[in-house]
């Protein structure tokens, strides 16, 4: 069927012919076992660390799907995400990474280490009548201040059928809810929509980051800055893989930071001695990093 797919809607491949290629086999694989993978709760929430870019502390994390499987081992996003989509399992997917990442915050929070959260949400979760109010129940049976979850959307959510979306956005903001603008710079949004947009951050996309140091990226960086704060947006730039590249940021006035270089997505358990080591410690985070986790 993804062969078939790949080759235009009336490709029509048979299923044996297509089972012969191992990259599909594994696809059909991945497909029907995703569903029964969300039920025995081999979706988890990892997270990988957002620093502050001044203290270079860390200040939150960013939730992230990952599914072990025993047959493939650790599956990335970027392969059942797409298929989550065509079966209608992407809310599902969204709701597990939702309530872990919520259970580990009220986790960290009960031993004394606040922080923020990131989660990342679709657009059919978006759009679900009751999502807000889904939210705000969740964070209140915990505890959670409303204030410490930041909802990530695509610029490409964001701004197809922009006027529905604004509407819902400004609806999770009035409730407290952060809103950053995932991925930006890499869809179509106008400037005007970005203004009408409910929003509180920008995420600067890896791929302006990855040219930070090249004159033009760097030029490109300090306008999506300029742009950021007309709009009075913080910024948070992801994909920061060495010091260099952070100081860069830091000295465009990017806010937050988050990358290989201060940590790699990880279980609930290494965040938490993350957080301990980080939070605790009276040494600067990047010295720390260095040693323990930027491998
Ligand atoms: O923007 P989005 O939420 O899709 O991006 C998060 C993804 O980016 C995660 O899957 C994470 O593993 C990946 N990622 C995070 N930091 C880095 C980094 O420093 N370099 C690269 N190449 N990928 C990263
Ligand atoms: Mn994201």
């Amino acid at each position: 069927m993804f062969s078939a797919k790949k080759q235009g809607r009336h490709g029509g491949r048979f299923f044996a012919e297509i089972a012969n290629n191992d990259q599909d086999r594994k696809a059909l694989y991945i497909q029907n076992r995703l569903a029964t993978a969300i039920k025995e709760q081999q979706i988890r929430t990892w997270f990988q660390p957002i620093v502050d870019a001044h203290t270079l502390r860390v200040v939150g994390c960013e939730a992230l799907a990952r599914w072990h499987d025993e047959t493939y081992g650790w599956v990335s996003p970027a392969t059942f995400s797409p298929m989550a989509g065509n079966r209608g399992l992407i809310r599902e997917i969204g709701q597990e990474v939702w309530q872990q990442g919520i259970g580990s915050l009220h986790r960290w929070s009960e031993m004394g280490m606040d922080i923020n959260m990131s989660v990342n949400v679709s657009r059919r979760q978006l759009f679900t009548p009751s999502f807000t109010a889904d939210l705000l129940e969740d964070l209140d049976r915990l505890a959670i201040p409303v204030s410490v979850v930041d909802l990530e959307i695509t610029e490409s959510v964001a701004m197809e059928d922009a006027e529905h979306t604004t509407k819902r956005l400004a609806e999770l903001t009035k409730a407290g809810f952060g809103i950053a603008i995932d991925d930006f710079g890499t869809g179509y949004s106008s400037l005007s929509q970005l203004h009408d947009m409910p929003a509180t951050k920008i995420k600067i996309d890896i791929s302006f980051v990855r040219r930070a140091h090249a004159e033009q990226g760097a030029h490109l960086i300090q306008a999506i800055v300029k742009i950021a704060s007309a709009f009075k947006l913080q910024t948070v730039a992801e994909g920061v893989e060495d010091a260099e590249t952070a100081q860069t940021l830091r000295n465009f006035g990017v806010n937050k930071l988050q990358g290989y270089h201060f940590g790699r997505p990880m279980t609930a358990e290494g965040f938490e001695r993350y957080l301990v080591d980080n939070l605790r410690s009276t040494e600067p985070t990047r010295y720390r990093l260095m040693s323990t986790w930027s491998g």
